[in-house]
């Protein structure tokens, strides 16, 4: 299961770390986990999306990292700011003007520290690159979660839990904001997930179970009376609920679910449940950003 990418650059002095840290700091990019150990340290930085591209033919990218954004035009302002506060006009002269590209967009470069230089770009057409609608962010910072985890089928629940945690976690929630709340069975989610949707402790509300077709009586009933109650303390609290109850033939197909083979649903619903936190922040606190 692919889970995420990592471009690891190694900065040459610990003044060419700090001020590399500080640039993308200043420009607003969500700080990752990081490290530091006894002979090496690292900081990190998070996008919503990333993704590898190789190229066949022209390429004409003026670097090798481009980033993505909305707002060009302040981001070029703030990376000015950061290098007249870091340098002076001498830094300054390491940011280049706005220019089009020859794929709808426009773009300049920077160069934070010497050697290190970086594009950021935003679509000029708006249906390609802006976001014709609202949508939620896939940043937790901030943000509270109740997970409610069944016991039974713990070999498959515990794999999910692990990846509900990584995604919230690695998307920058902190673990105090994490509840996390164990219940029998899949049966018994909705009545604790409304509990904790009714509490307002929670943003938002991650049910994790497994239902196995092979070894559930009334298999149908079940499943269908879960999926409603969550679906009502949804509605009925207005706390969003994502859904990461997975429902197999055999408890093969639900391992492959749980991070085998076919990702990991838990993961997945964590994810959602972010996106939706964000999205009903936006829609509830005057729109998109
Ligand atoms: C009883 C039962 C059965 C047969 N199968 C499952 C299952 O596949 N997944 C699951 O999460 N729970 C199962 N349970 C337990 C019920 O959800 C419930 O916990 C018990 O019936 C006690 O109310």
């Amino acid at each position: 299961m692919i889970k995420g990418i990592s471009f690891l650059r190694p900065a040459g002095s610990a003044a060419a770390y700090d001020g590399l840290a500080s640039f993308f700091d200043a420009l607003g990019f969500e700080p990752g986990k990081g490290w530091k150990e006894q002979d090496s340290r690292g900081a990190s930085f998070l996008a919503p999306l990333g993704n590898l591209e190789f190229v066949d033919g022209r390429l004409n990218a003026p670097a090798d990292v481009l980033v993505e954004v909305t707002a060009l035009d302040a981001v070029h302002q703030a990376a000015e700011a950061w290098l007249q506060g870091n340098g002076g006009d001498a830094a300054a002269a390491r940011l280049s003007p706005i220019t089009e590209t020859h794929w709808k967009s426009r773009i300049f470069t920077v160069e934070p520290e010497p050697g290190f230089v970086f594009g950021f770009w935003a679509w000029t057409d708006p249906v390609k690159g802006k976001p014709v609608a609202v949508e939620g962010d896939l940043s937790a910072a901030g943000m509270k979660f109740g997970i409610v985890v069944a016991r039974w089928n713990a070999v498959i629940t515990e794999r999910l839990l692990e990846g509900a945690l990584d995604a919230l976690l690695r998307s920058g929630a902190s673990r105090a904001d994490i509840e996390v709340v164990r219940v029998p069975g899949a049966w018994e989610i909705p009545a604790a997930a409304r509990v904790l949707a009714e509490s307002g402790r929670v943003d938002a509300v991650v049910p994790l179970g497994v239902l196995l077709r092979g070894e559930t009586a009334h298999y149908e009933a079940i499943y269908n009376e879960v999926a409603r109650g969550i679906g009502q303390s949804q509605q009925e609290t207005g706390i969003p609920h994502s859904f990461g109850v997975l429902t197999c033939e055999t408890l093969e197909q639900a391992l492959d679910r749980a991070g085998v083979k076919s990702g990991n649903k838990g993961f997945e619903a964590a994810a959602a449940a972010i996106e939706m936190v964000s999205l009903r922040r936006k829609l509830t606190e005057g729109g998109a950003d």
